[in-house]
């Protein structure tokens, strides 16, 4: 790990869930103490129609009505963080995708539950590759 490593954008999204909970916050924190910078924010309401781009992978998956469901159930704000190897970092603190299985000390792992309603409400979004982050970026912050 000598090599220089180029400067990325990650987008994260704090999601309805965990807006309405307060915790803003703690995420934003988090990413500020391990050192990462705040390039854009932004409180943001989802529609079903910026998310069929955001999540154009899963638009086939039999849970996507319930994601869209999730997803429009409040603000969320949109963060782009910015630094070396910030994409795999903030996925690394994000956790797995089910807070359940989630590790603790990773933000769905030490913030994220079941609410016995068999949804998954995971707190954070955070792109997973250069290549997602930017089309992310490009359809969150339209104007940058
Ligand atoms: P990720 O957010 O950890 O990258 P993805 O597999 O990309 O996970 O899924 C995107 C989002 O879709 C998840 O964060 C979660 O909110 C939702 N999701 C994924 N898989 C399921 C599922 O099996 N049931 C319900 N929701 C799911
Ligand atoms: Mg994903």
């Amino acid at each position: 790990m000598s090599e220089t490593q180029p400067i990325e954008q990650v987008l994260v999204l704090v999601k309805p869930d965990g807006v309405a909970r307060g915790l803003i916050g703690q995420v934003i924190a988090r990413a500020e103490a391990r050192g990462y910078q705040v390039a854009q924010l932004a409180l943001r309401r989802a529609t079903p129609e910026l998310l069929a781009l955001h999540y154009a992978d899963h638009v086939v998956k039999p849970f996507y009505p319930a994601l869209v469901e999730y997803m429009t159930s409040g603000p969320v704000v949109a963060i782009v963080l910015e630094g070396a190897q910030v994409i795999t970092a903030f996925r690394t603190m994000a956790g797995a995708t089910d807070p359940v299985k989630a590790a603790p000390g990773t933000i769905r792992g030490d913030f994220g539950r079941d609410w016995g309603d068999g949804e998954i409400r995971n707190i954070v979004h955070a792109s997973d590759s250069p290549e997602s982050a930017a089309r992310e970026i490009a359809i969150w912050f339209p104007e940058a």
